[in-house]
């Protein structure tokens, strides 16, 4: 079975709509794929209620109980690795997921640690996207798939969908629309790469 961990750390709606997708479109049968795991590093994300009603076994790593980045990272690695064996890597997935990882993390799953990132890459990396999109007079939005390399929403690209902006938009209500879309592209990016692998 290929396990499926995903990082979260709010809503967990994209995580959420992974988990339907799985089930709807019977990844365990077709793909030997399985959502095992959601790890969230805030103990109030929304998405752990979800998961845990779903039966996927849910984690807390509070990243302010740790004296760095570096210990974050490991412990994070530690519970991750319980899904991973050499025969079958484990496929990581940040699904609003807040925290930047150290590149000791990153490197150790190379290939298999994947992002959506709410801007159409190269442009608007980092955080908010949306009133940067919106500020900058663009007239159009959307969201970015790619893997995560050790440089900050900058790995390779796998997908991205596009919205308009809209007069009048608030960060807010475009970033409604990004998420709309979200929801459709991710859980499709991640069973293109299952098949890949
Ligand atoms: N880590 C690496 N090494 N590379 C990437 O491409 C990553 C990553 C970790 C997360 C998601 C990313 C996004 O899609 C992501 C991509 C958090 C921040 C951030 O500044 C930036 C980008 C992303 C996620 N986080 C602050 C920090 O100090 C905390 C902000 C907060 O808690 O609100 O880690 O946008
Ligand atoms: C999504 O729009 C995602 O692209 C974005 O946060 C939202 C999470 O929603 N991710 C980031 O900003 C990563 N820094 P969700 O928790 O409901 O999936």
């Amino acid at each position: 079975m290929k396990n499926i961990v995903i990082l979260i750390s709010g809503s967990g709606s994209n995580m959420a709509a992974i988990v339907q997708a799985a089930q709807r479109e019977r990844w365990a049968e077709h793909d030997g794929a399985k959502v095992v795991a959601v790890i969230s590093n805030k103990a109030d994300a929304r998405g752990l209620q979800f998961a845990s009603a779903e039966g996927i076994v849910t984690e807390v790593l509070d990243h302010k109980a740790y004296p760095s980045r570096e210990a974050f990272d490991a412990a994070l690695a530690q519970v991750i690795d319980r899904y991973d064996s050499p025969g079958q890597p484990v496929l990581v997935v940040l699904a609003g997921f807040m925290r930047i990882l150290t590149p000791g993390f990153v490197n150790r799953y190379t290939g298999r640690l994947v992002n959506i990132h709410p801007s159409l890459l190269p442009a608007f990396a980092g955080l908010h996207t949306h009133q940067r999109a919106i500020d900058a007079g663009c007239q159009v939005a959307g969201a970015t798939v790619h893997l995560v390399t050790a440089e900050l929403d900058h790995g390779p690209i796998l997908a991205q969908a596009v919205v308009p902006i809209l007069p009048g938009d608030t960060a807010d209500s475009l970033a409604a629309r990004v998420l709309t879309q979200e929801h459709l592209m991710y859980p499709r990016a991640i069973a293109q790469l299952l098949r890949q692998t």
